[in-house]
């Protein structure tokens, strides 16, 4: 019981620090192309005082805001995942976990990353109320994972914790119906000893769940 909080917290850290840097990624990347915004405050205090706020901001990685890719640098929105088949009463999706590479910063080495259907995080994965959801599964890792649905009200059997292991290599599949109301959750490993590590290098991503309530804005 004890081990199961403690692994909960470690996610939920990882999860706080993940949204956060991709906040302040998104703050440090929009802010400078916003000309009047940095006119402004240029105007309003000497440049070496607007940079240092705005590293004391970040993670205390000393970043030069000159630099043309710091300046350009955008959020990454991850992309909606395509389904691969979608009836009136069913969709069907894939989720590979795999390893990849991601260039964090401008002439600095690519850092190996792992991510969901691409090289860092994955993509949102759009679920239906009263819909049967059949998800493939695939880990294209070297070592083994699970397939955690952090949030999603199903039974435990298709709910991905440490005791339901996708060796590498391995492919399996879910199936569940989505019971519960719109909400905005998220999906990532949850293999024993190793989930921290496996969510911090990038497997995250995101699950929405739209019901009849919910308003279209994309
Ligand atoms: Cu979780």
């Amino acid at each position: 019981m004890k081990k199961r909080w403690l692994i909960a917290t470690i996610g939920i850290f990882t999860l706080m620090i993940i949204v956060g840097g991709s906040y302040l990624l998104f703050i440090r990347g929009t802010m400078p192309n916003n000309k009047q915004h940095m006119k402004s405050m240029m105007n309003g205090g000497n440049t070496t005082t607007n940079q240092t706020m705005m590293e004391g901001m970040g993670h205390g990685a000393s970043v030069d805001l000159k630099s043309t890719e710091e300046k350009e640098r955008r959020l990454n929105i991850p992309k909606m995942l395509k389904s691969d088949r979608e009836t009136k009463n069913s969709i069907q999706y894939t989720i590979v976990a795999k390893q990849g590479e991601t260039q964090f910063f401008q002439d600095s080495k690519k850092t190996e990353t792992l991510g969901y259907n691409g090289n860092y995080l994955g993509p949102v994965v759009e679920l239906k109320k009263g819909k049967m959801v059949t998800i493939r599964t695939v880990n294209r890792l070297s070592e083994a994972t699970t397939f955690h649905w952090h949030g999603l009200v199903v039974p435990s059997s298709v709910d991905g914790g440490p005791h339901q292991v996708v060796k590498a290599g391995e492919t399996k599949v879910v199936k569940f119906k989505v019971k519960q109301d719109e909400s905005t959750l998220w999906f990532h490993p949850h293999p024993m000893g190793k989930t921290a590590e496996q969510v911090y290098k990038g497997l995250a991503g995101l699950l929405y769940v739209k019901d009849e309530k919910t308003k279209e804005t994309m």
